[in-house]
């Protein structure tokens, strides 16, 4: 058996710059990824259409100065393959693939108390001991196809938008389905659309979604950052989400209707997520949230011609921005070309699959393709695909059979040495990715050299306050709109999955706070090894 300090899983944003980091602070360190390649979720998110709806601007790393001035987006929102670019960029400056495992899966890692490590198995039959095991797996990369009747008859061809494939997939000339219209399938629909001879789009849910309003980088734009990089970077880290939106802080109803109505065609017409910061009370005050959802609404009705199809392209169910709000290129404007039909499954869902297509009611659909957009197990799915055994062979999955607990998403009790890089609890999925990346990478470094600079072993939570922010983490959510919508960050699209709101969603700057008054404070909340010492020995 091969023995290192750190174990790392997965090769995307986090496990890249967390190989950089631990092996600059001296630890050995290898990363195992289940892909042929760097790049995470944008390795596996290759569907026509993919794109970043975080400015790339500021959706990229800001450990290296040198790299941050030297790299140059195409795009105001990067497409995939140049997000591809740049991981791949990222990993052969700093020579990080001598140190990752591609092909590979950690199928166990258990923790040996007998000798303080983890002992991570690999697909590949390979035993490896680490003091540390971090899982790096991101939170959206278990994709999920529901179980439909009769799935398995159906002959033609299917695809996940987030297992797509390499090679380039010619739809041209075909009956083409995509089931789904959460970002992936918003993004995909009107690529598709141009491609296929005929498309059929299967919605459950219709989704707010506001147009990117995309644009070439231009060297105007790039200097406003480049020349003030580091000042603007300090602003995103103490920010609500991450990232630099300008939010109008007014409730909705200080203003007049008027004026309301101008904020939120103003923010319509800039485009992307900023349109959520028209006011304060969006997501905490359901009267001021419906009249950004009507006004949301009402543009898709001036965009979509066939007043049926518009309405039923227009969400009513949920309150705009508990679910992932979409960003898009085009998307109800789709709805106009003759070859697109969309078919609501809320009112009568897809009954079967058939050999050739599948049935909804009294209707059969033939399809030579068809694209599942149905989401990923988000958030803990990642986590449970490895089997994680912590002290006394407790297991990860039974510890979290009623939902994630962590403290501040970092680290969990009775799994000593266990870190996870923006896990549930953390601010995550609700912030700009790779601001908490960077974040969460940075403490668990500085936590390991903490504890080699005082020669202590092991370091997890302490039981008391991981209960506390496990309900701090729900009080949060429950004084929002969030808790309403039956989203992923919920849990609701997972059948059988435990109904609790996983991000942290107190802000970016906020969560940072607390925990650096956490580290300050001794570490407080973490125990190390002499209390772990009494604890095993009881
Ligand atoms: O997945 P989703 P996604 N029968 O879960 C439907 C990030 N992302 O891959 O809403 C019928 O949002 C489901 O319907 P419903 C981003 O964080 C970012 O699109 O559950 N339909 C929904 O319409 C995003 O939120 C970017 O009723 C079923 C769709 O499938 C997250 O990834 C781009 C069904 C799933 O939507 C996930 O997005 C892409 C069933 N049994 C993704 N099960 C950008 O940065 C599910 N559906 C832009």
């Amino acid at each position: 058996m091969s023995s290192v300090d750190a174990v790392v899983v997965g090769a995307g944003f986090s496990g890249l710059y967390l190989l950089h980091r631990l092996r600059s602070a001296g630890l050995t360190t290898r990363v195992f990824e289940r892909g042929g390649d760097v790049g995470g979720t944008w390795y596996w998110n290759r569907y026509p259409g993919a794109r970043c709806d975080v400015e790339s601007m500021q959706y990229s790393y800001s450990f290296d100065e040198k790299l941050q001035q030297d790299w140059h987006w195409p795009e105001k929102f990067s497409a995939q393959p140049d997000i591809l670019a740049y991981a791949n960029h990222v990993a052969d400056r700093f020579d990080l693939r001598k140190d990752i495992d591609f092909d590979t899966e950690v199928t166990s890692a258990h923790y040996d108390a007998n000798r303080s490590k983890w002992i991570a198995k690999t697909s590949k039959g390979e035993q490896v001991s680490a003091r540390f095991f971090i899982m790096a797996t991101g939170c959206i990369s278990t994709a999920q196809i529901p179980e439909f009747d009769g799935l398995h008859d159906y002959s033609g061809e299917t695809y996940h938008t987030g297992n797509w494939p390499h090679e380039e997939i010619d739809f041209s000339g075909q009956r083409l389905a995509v089931i789904g219209t959460g970002s992936s399938g918003i993004q995909s629909i009107p690529v598709l659309a141009e491609e296929a001879k005929h498309l059929t789009v299967f919605q459950r849910t219709p989704n707010y979604s506001i147009p990117s309003q995309n644009e070439f980088m231009t060297e105007e734009y790039e200097r406003s950052w480049k020349d003030i990089y580091s000042r603007r970077r300090a602003e995103m880290r103490l920010s609500a989400h991450g990232s630099l939106k300008d939010l109008n802080d007014v409730s909705a109803f200080s203003v007049s209707e008027n004026e309301r109505c101008e904020t939120y065609a103003k923010r319509w017409a800039i485009g992307g997520t900023g349109y959520l910061g028209s006011f304060n009370d969006l997501l905490t005050n359901s009267e001021a949230n419906y009249t950004a959802a009507e006004f949301v609404r009402h543009k898709i009705r001036e965009v979509v011609k066939n007043p049926i199809t518009a309405e039923l392209l227009s969400p009513r169910s949920y309150p705009i921005g508990t679910k992932r709000i979409c960003i898009d290129t085009g998307y109800f404007e789709t709805f106009n070309r003759d070859n697109v039909e969309l078919v609501d499954i809320n009112a009568s869902p897809i009954q079967r699959f058939v050999s050739d297509g599948l049935v909804v009611g009294e209707r059969k659909y033939q399809f030579d393709s068809i694209v599942f957009a149905t989401g990923f197990d988000a958030m803990t799915g990642s986590l449970f695909n490895v089997d994680i055994k912590g002290r006394d062979g407790f297991s990860l999955k039974k510890k979290w059979y009623a939902g994630p607990r962590t403290y501040l998403g970092l680290m969990t009790a009775s799994f000593p040495n266990f870190f996870m890089i923006t896990g549930p609890g953390s601010p995550s999925v609700k912030s700009n990715m790779i601001v908490s990346i960077e974040q969460h990478v940075d403490f668990v470094t500085e936590s390991i050299l903490h504890m080699q600079k005082h020669d202590m072993k092991l370091m997890e939570p302490d039981l008391g306050a991981e209960n506390d922010w496990v309900k701090h983490v729900q009080d949060v959510a429950n004084k929002t709109l969030f808790p309403r919508a039956n989203s992923w960050y919920m849990g609701a699209n997972i059948p059988g999955k435990p109904r609790l709101f996983m991000p942290y969603i107190g802000g970016v700057g906020t969560y940072r706070k607390i925990c650096e008054e956490i580290v300050a404070d001794n570490y407080r909340g973490f125990v190390f090894d002499k209390v772990l010492a009494v604890t095993a020995a009881e």
